[in-house]
């Protein structure tokens, strides 16, 4: 699905606009959202990013960030009314409701025009007109694409070119995950030829974590890494008193199942955190082996065959239990990827 013509049709004059992305944001999310905020301002649209949950410090750098609005109770009220006002819903970064929280009920009543601007695999079909790409490697990849159709690439100036090389840098691993092709690095070359300072993005975003955050991990490492290696598993649990006790924030659990995968000799990687209201699963693999197939079928999950998230109603404990009794169905796979 490119409908790249009509959503330039769409945006063809000026609107109000309001952009939405996943809960617990990630530099893809929020980089492709203040990116394309940044551009339709310069369009002669009125444009609001709402945010179902807020995010990690280490992305409030990016340019349109004082203005984003981070859903809470306390806001409810107004974004409500925002999202009835708006003539144009773009949802960016995920493509199904739930993935939106509270806000998915006022989207999908929402008067407005729905534009879903997607990587995930399997999308929810809630949108009027979509730009839907699963080998993109980053949202942000399919907002440059979509500026740079509509014959606008003049637009793009250092802080929207700084949003989009952030979301393409993160989605990738830095450059190094399989869905690093020929058109991620020319996209990124287009945008370093604007002449943004990729180090100082880097380090905003990587070389910026909280003393807590790195406690945690200290203490995850030494006592929660669990290796199955006749499975070339490894996995991490994390209770919420633990999470209390190293005053975890959003998004300082990010990126801590790769510490996992790291591991010499493992394929697959899994997290398990226990979210209050259900436990959330992110899982990473190597290779051919689809922990997206093994999320969908086991832990109502989906995303990409290297990274997937599922989730559980059960316990935490109960939810380890589970996970351990379907791991061994993989065996084979798993011993036979490299
Ligand atoms: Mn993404």
């Amino acid at each position: 699905m490119q409908d790249i013509e009509a959503i330039g049709a769409l945006i063809g004059h000026p609107q109000t606009v309001l952009i939405t992305t996943h809960q617990n944001p990630d530099a893809d999310a929020m980089g492709s959202s203040l990116g394309l905020a940044g551009y339709l301002r310069k369009k002669g649209h009125r444009v609001t990013v709402v945010t179902p949950t807020d995010y990690s410090q280490n992305l409030h750098w990016m340019s349109g960030n004082d203005d984003v609005i981070a859903f809470d109770e306390k806001v409810r009220v107004s974004v409500s009314q925002l999202i009835q006002e708006a003539d144009i819903i773009f949802c960016l970064d995920f493509s199904s409701l739930d993935r939106i929280r509270e806000l998915a009920p006022m989207v999908r009543q929402s008067r407005a025009k729905k534009v879903l601007i997607d990587h995930h695999l399997e999308p929810e079909l809630f949108a009027d007109l979509a730009l839907w790409d699963p080998t993109a490697a980053a949202t942000t990849q399919l907002i440059f694409r979509l500026i740079v159709q509509l014959g606008d690439k003049a637009l793009v100036d250092v802080p929207i070119a700084e949003c989009l090389y952030a979301g393409l840098m993160t989605d990738t691993g830095s450059f190094r995950h399989s869905n690093t092709t020929g058109d991620v690095h020319r996209m990124a070359a287009e945008l370093l030829d604007l002449h943004i300072d990729v180090s100082s993005i880097h380090r905003r975003i990587f070389d910026n974590v909280t003393l807590d955050k790195f406690r945690l991990l200290g203490y995850v490492l030494n006592e929660k890494l669990k290796v199955l290696p006749e499975y070339k598993f490894a996995y991490i649990t994390l209770t919420d008193a633990e999470l209390k006790r190293y005053r975890s924030k959003t998004g300082d659990t990010e990126g801590m199942v790769n510490y996992a995968l790291a591991v010499e000799g493992v394929v697959m990687a899994a997290i398990l955190i226990d979210r209050n209201e259900e436990i959330r699963i992110s899982f990473r693999s190597v290779g051919d082996f689809s922990v997206r197939n093994l999320a969908s079928t086991h832990f109502d999950g989906g995303g990409h065959r290297n990274a997937a998230g599922g989730r559980s109603k059960l316990s935490l404990a109960e939810t380890e239990k589970k996970l351990l009794s379907v791991v061994p169905l993989y065996q084979q796979q798993l011993l036979e990827t490299v």
